[in-house]
């Protein structure tokens, strides 16, 4: 089986050669290190590498917008070990006063740009602060109509999850769901982070396990052991929960991944910085020259979506969630993509961050001008 060192190995093993030529290095005793982190790494966060990696795939599984496979670079970043808690998410509000999205009047006239023209504005009853809570049919339905399963519930937030009547209580370490891009991004200025794109998520959830179909090698239950917090029966409608949960589960409940990221698959989606497009690999492919890479790609200028054909702007999410089924989307392998409108929350949509040297540099200056001082 690869292993994260593999690719360090093989760059090494010249010089490795030559020491131990020399008996200053035993290979016998020789340990596999990664390239270290520059700084002390920041509290939670895991340092990823700068390395290529093969992004998208071209198994049988795979959906068209994560075609064709193609090799990518990334700088080296830190990432979260977990999606942000609701506990980190009450300390940003607790100290900014932010009103998530979701806790807000939706705005017919941004609204109204996002669906077909000439669409009706509904009644004011509906247009109300709310959020879209995954809710199960009672028997099998047509999986092409994602309406039989996500409910418009007024009153559902981060701090309700399934509705007004639901609470956190008792849920700090659950991952926050409801939040929107715009409300990850809210969370991320704050924190002195930014999102992950597309590229550094990936690259961050396979590393060790390079093209492999999951984020931890071939099998999806390896000796029996539930990796990820996925949904096991019939869906929509049964939930077996073999894994030992029915919806989201505390973050770090399933093992880490080879450089210790919990729930890179499952639990809740993630979002990442970049816009999504159906075609976004296939047109960067074309760009990459024969035994090339593409060099920290952020993902498209412009959004096409055919789920929300109507949206201006949809963003990318990564790692699939409890809801994800071999049977409809298998989107908990590291290479499937989901797309959003930024300014939608949904009850199985959260996110975490990285943060790089340069933007602990940026802060460390005294003389650098602060965000207000711009
Ligand atoms: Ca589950
Ligand atoms: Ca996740």
């Amino acid at each position: 089986m690869p292993s994260p060192f593999d690719e360090m190995r093989t760059r090494g093993s010249a010089v490795s050669m030559f020491l131990a030529s020399l008996g200053l290095v035993s290979f016998a005793a020789a340990q596999p290190v990664l390239p270290a982190a520059p700084q002390e790494p920041p509290a939670g966060m895991i340092w990823v590498p700068a390395g290529e990696f093969t992004m998208g795939s071209d198994r049988p599984e795979a959906r068209p917008d994560e075609r064709p496979a193609h090799r990518v670079r990334v700088d080296g970043f830190w990432i979260d070990a977990t999606e942000v808690t609701n506990k980190q998410f009450a300390a940003f509000v607790e100290a900014t006063g932010y009103v998530t999205t979701a806790e807000r009047k939706p705005d017919w006239e941004e609204l109204k740009k996002q669906v077909p023209p000439g669409t009706p504005k509904p009644p004011d009853e509906v247009l109300v602060a709310g959020s879209l809570v995954f809710t199960p049919p009672a028997r099998a339905v047509d999986l092409r109509d994602f309406s039989q399963w996500w409910s418009w519930t007024p009153g559902a937030d981060w701090r309700h999850p399934q509705g007004p009547e639901s609470s956190i209580d008792d849920m700090e370490d659950y991952p926050v769901v409801h939040v929107s891009w715009e409300d990850a991004n809210a969370y991320c200025r704050w924190a002195g982070r930014r999102l992950p794109s597309e590229a550094e998520w990936e690259r961050a959830a396979r590393l060790g396990h390079d093209a492999e179909q999951y984020a931890w090698g071939t099998e999806l239950t390896p000796g029996g052991t539930h990796m990820a917090n996925i949904w096991q029966g019939a869906f929509p409608y049964r939930n077996t929960q073999e894994d030992g949960y029915v919806g989201a589960a505390p973050v770090g409940s399933f093992p880490p991944n080879e450089i210790g990221l919990y729930d890179m698959a499952g639990n809740v989606w993630e979002w990442t910085s970049d816009r999504f497009r159906t075609d976004t690999y296939a047109e960067r492919a074309k760009r990459i020259k024969p035994g090339g890479f593409a060099d920290n790609p952020a993902g498209s200028a412009e959004t096409a979506d055919p789920r929300n054909p109507w949206a201006g702007d949809s963003r990318v999410q990564r790692g699939g969630s409890f809801l994800c089924h071999a049977s409809y989307c298998e989107s908990y392998r590291p290479s499937a993509r989901m797309a959003t409108p930024p300014d939608t929350g949904l009850s199985h949509l959260g996110f975490r961050t990285v943060r790089t040297p340069e933007m602990a540099a940026h802060e460390d200056a005294p003389d650098q001008p602060t965000e207000q001082g711009r």
